[in-house]
């Protein structure tokens, strides 16, 4: 619990020392606040959506309230969106789920900026992902969407003026794809009226929660979430195992009989192919000589 609140109490002056900096186009504080969020070891869910997230909103509504001009609005956005590179690299991983996503603004929407959260936590998640940005034209949307063959498309709608761009892209795609299977479409934002398409085949709505967003773009397409992440996991491991036991110099034989596990057992953890039972990970910890949580972290 203490924990915890320090954790989000340093979160929280991150934020501030990462707004300030921004405001004062200090751009070495900039670069300072987020690399010490990385190296206080920060989720990258957690920089961006307390880090990034929260200045965005802090600077947006200064904008809103005209305590500040578009062009520093800008600027704040331009610098955050270079760390956001920065942070997605150093979070960056190999995995894929062979699933491709579009997300883009829909047509008349100019808030980029979750979208491009949500593109980024996708991309983290084993997603290929084409990220068009603000005010995408619709016609041009489903036809980039047809030609590159994605699966999903994820739209931002911030306001209700955009409820019927999105009836129009619904339409659209039943229009353009007929008795092919039209990309599922996964929508989010602030728009209020976003719920009229809850009951929409096909079609699911996710209105702040990056959580969810994930969640919902895998059940659209038909993955299991614990599935997959449940095998990426097991290659990993596996992974591990064969670098541990490369280090030692010893065969899989060799690791087989200071576990007492067999050796065709061994072998597919390494290929992470063997869903591991706890036991089996305490004999292997045992013989590597490491602490179980090592093994498994
Ligand atoms: C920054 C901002 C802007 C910036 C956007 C810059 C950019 N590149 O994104 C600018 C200056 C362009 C802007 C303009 C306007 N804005 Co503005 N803006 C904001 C503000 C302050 C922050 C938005 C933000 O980035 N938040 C941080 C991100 C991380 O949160 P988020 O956007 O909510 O995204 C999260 C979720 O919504 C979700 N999500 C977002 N997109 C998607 C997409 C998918 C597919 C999924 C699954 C999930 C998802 O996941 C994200 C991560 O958690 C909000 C108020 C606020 N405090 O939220 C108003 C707000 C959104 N804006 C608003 C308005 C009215 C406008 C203007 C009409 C103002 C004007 N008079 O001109 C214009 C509209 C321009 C346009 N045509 O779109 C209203 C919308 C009200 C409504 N829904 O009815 C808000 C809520 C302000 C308010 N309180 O009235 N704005």
């Amino acid at each position: 619990m203490v924990n915890e609140l320090n954790n989000s109490q340093d979160i929280s002056n991150i934020t501030n020392k990462f707004v300030d900096a921004l405001i004062k186009r200090d751009l070495l504080g900039i670069e300072n606040s987020v690399e010490e969020a990385i190296k206080n070891g920060f989720s990258a869910h957690d920089i961006y959506i307390n880090v990034f997230g929260s200045s965005q909103a802090k600077i947006g509504e200064m904008w809103h309230e005209g305590l500040i001009t578009s062009a520093m609005e800008h600027f704040a956005t331009e610098s955050t969106l270079a760390q956001m590179i920065k942070v997605s690299q150093s979070f960056s991983t190999s995995k894929r789920n062979g699933f491709k996503v579009i997300v883009a603004c829909v047509e008349g929407n100019l808030h980029s900026f979750g979208a491009r959260i949500v593109a980024d936590f996708l991309r983290l998640d084993g997603w290929e992902v084409e990220f068009l940005g603000a005010d995408t034209a619709s016609g041009d949307l489903i036809e980039f969407a047809q030609s590159g063959q994605a699966d999903l498309i994820a739209l931002a709608v911030s306001l209700d003026e955009q409820i019927d761009v999105v009836e129009d892209i619904i339409h659209q795609l039943n229009d353009t794809y007929q008795k092919y299977k039209a990309p599922s479409i996964l929508l989010g934002g602030v728009a209020p009226s976003l719920n009229k398409f809850e009951s929409y085949d096909n079609c699911s709505v996710v209105y702040t929660s990056t959580h969810n967003a994930l969640i919902e773009a895998r059940r659209l397409v038909g993955l299991t979430y614990s599935g997959t992440v449940l095998s990426h996991y097991l290659v990993i491991l596996g992974k591990k195992v064969h670098e541990l036991r490369k280090a030692k110099n010893w065969s899989q034989s060799d690791l087989a009989s200071k576990c007492g596990l067999d050796r065709t057992y061994i072998s597919a953890v390494e290929h992470g192919k063997q869903n591991l039972t706890i036991g089996a990970a305490v004999k292997l910890s045992d013989s590597f000589g490491i602490h179980l949580t090592d093994l498994l972290s």
